[in-house]
């Protein structure tokens, strides 16, 4: 069997940023606005030099690699940080993360925070009536202001190993961020990495088995198997399928597809415009997802399978949400307004050697849509996507 066993994990220990929290696409669109003002533009690679480090760490890398002149980290920093500090309480919890928290506290194992965040902004970012909750299931946090070294430096992760009195081989890090990754990684941890970037290529080879550093690479924390790592099993399943509190409600409007000719291969799929999907998903969100949908001015509602992410079977550039709608209908409902409530989560998007393969998965997943579509507590989800609007 996969799995990272011999060596059980005694406690788990959380980045916030990007790894709990979507804060990533609020910070780059502040960081865009503040580098325009200053006649510098973002780049992914400014941006990987950044990720995960504290603000004004970050803020010097982001100098260093796009060469700006003429200001300094703490000048930007200054600008950015109203701007940022007013829009930390809309950053919501990402796909995942509150069942797993919610899950190892009533499991009895010991939950940490490793943040670059100062308190004050942890404080901002988590101090909502819907995400006060999430700072009591820790046993431990450390802050970027209360560490010697920021990450990649291990001090943060270090830091939690001793208040939890434990060797951080038996501690297991989930990270976002490369910078992150590495600082767990010297402070002797485990890393599963649910990546902040698209560029899988930031992030080291993951190895199940490794004793310290990356294990393996996630594309949502609802594809963690805690099992793998010792850890106690969810135990929410519906017919495999992992139940999403909360749902997601995606609304937008029917656009024409890649043109493979899904329908005659009998799996048409309503592929939703991308707006929706962005205002809605983290980037890097992918995966199979089971739903309702309901369609233009209907209130009727129809079961759904869907893939979101690139299909690595065509190597899709653009990330697109595909739902196939499990009905039969008597004609095409290009731009209509399709309304789905995206309530299970399958599987992560996979590559296939055939094309019968893909098909015969999808029609798996399909199967695996309508009986677990059927349990009251995905039901109860149907009556997102009913209304327009
Ligand atoms: P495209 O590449 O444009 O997405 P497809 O072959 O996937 O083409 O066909 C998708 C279209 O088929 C949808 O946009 C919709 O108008 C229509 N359609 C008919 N039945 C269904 C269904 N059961 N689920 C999804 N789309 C359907
Ligand atoms: N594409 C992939 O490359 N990998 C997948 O794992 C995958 N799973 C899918 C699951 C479902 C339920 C659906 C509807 C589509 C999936 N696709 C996947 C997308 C598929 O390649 C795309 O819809 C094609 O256009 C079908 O011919
Ligand atoms: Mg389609």
């Amino acid at each position: 069997m996969a799995g990272n066993c011999s060596r059980p994990v005694k406690a788990v220990i959380f980045d916030l940023d990007g790894t709990l929290l979507d804060t990533e696409s609020l910070v780059r669109s502040v960081s865009a606005t503040v580098l325009e003002r200053h006649g510098a533009k973002l780049t992914p690679d400014a941006e990987k030099a950044a990720l995960g480090r504290r603000p004004l760490e970050a803020w010097q890398a982001v100098i260093e690699v796009l060469d700006v002149k003429g200001s300094t980290a703490q000048q930007l920093f200054d600008e950015s940080e109203p701007l940022l500090q007013a829009r930390w309480p809309d950053a919501h919890l990402l796909p995942g993360a509150e069942r797993l928290l919610h899950h190892l506290h009533a499991k009895g194992v010991p939950v940490a925070l490793a943040t670059s965040s100062s308190r004050a902004s942890l404080q901002r970012k988590l101090f909502t009536e819907n995400k006060r909750h999430i700072l009591e299931q820790f046993q431990a946090v450390t802050c970027g202001d209360e560490v010697a070294e920021g990450k990649p430096a291990p001090d943060a992760f270090r830091n939690i190993a001793s208040q939890l009195q434990l060797d951080p081989a038996d501690c297991l890090a989930f990270e976002d961020a490369p910078s992150g990754v590495d600082s767990a990684t010297a402070a002797g941890m485990r890393v599963v990495v649910v990546p902040s970037l698209t560029n899988r290529l930031a992030y080291p080879k993951p190895e199940i088995d490794a004793k310290s550093g990356c294990c393996e690479v996630l594309s949502s924390l609802l594809d963690f198997q805690p099992s793998q790592y010792g850890l106690p099993g969810f135990e929410d399943l519906i017919c495999g399928v992992t139940p999403m509190h909360p749902p997601w409600r995606l609304v937008g409007t029917v656009v024409k597809g890649f043109g493979r000719g899904s329908k005659e291969l009998g799996i048409p799929t309503a592929n939703l415009d991308n707006s929706a999907l962005q205002a809605v998903l983290a980037e890097t969100v992918t995966g199979i997802y089971c739903g309702w949908a309901s369609i233009g001015s209907s209130s009727e509602t129809y079961k759904m399978v869907m893939s979101i992410g690139w299909n690595p079977f065509y190597k899709n550039t653009e990330k697109t949400a595909e739902p196939w709608l499990l009905h039969d209908f008597p004609e095409d409902f290009y731009g209509e307004q399709l309304r789905l409530a995206v309530c299970g989560y399958i599987r992560p998007e996979a590559n296939f050697t055939s094309l019968e393969a893909l098909i015969a998965r999808i029609h798996e997943d399909a199967r695996i849509s309508r009986s677990a579509l059927q349990d009251p507590l995905l039901v109860q989800a149907q009556r997102l996507c009913m209304t327009a609007g």
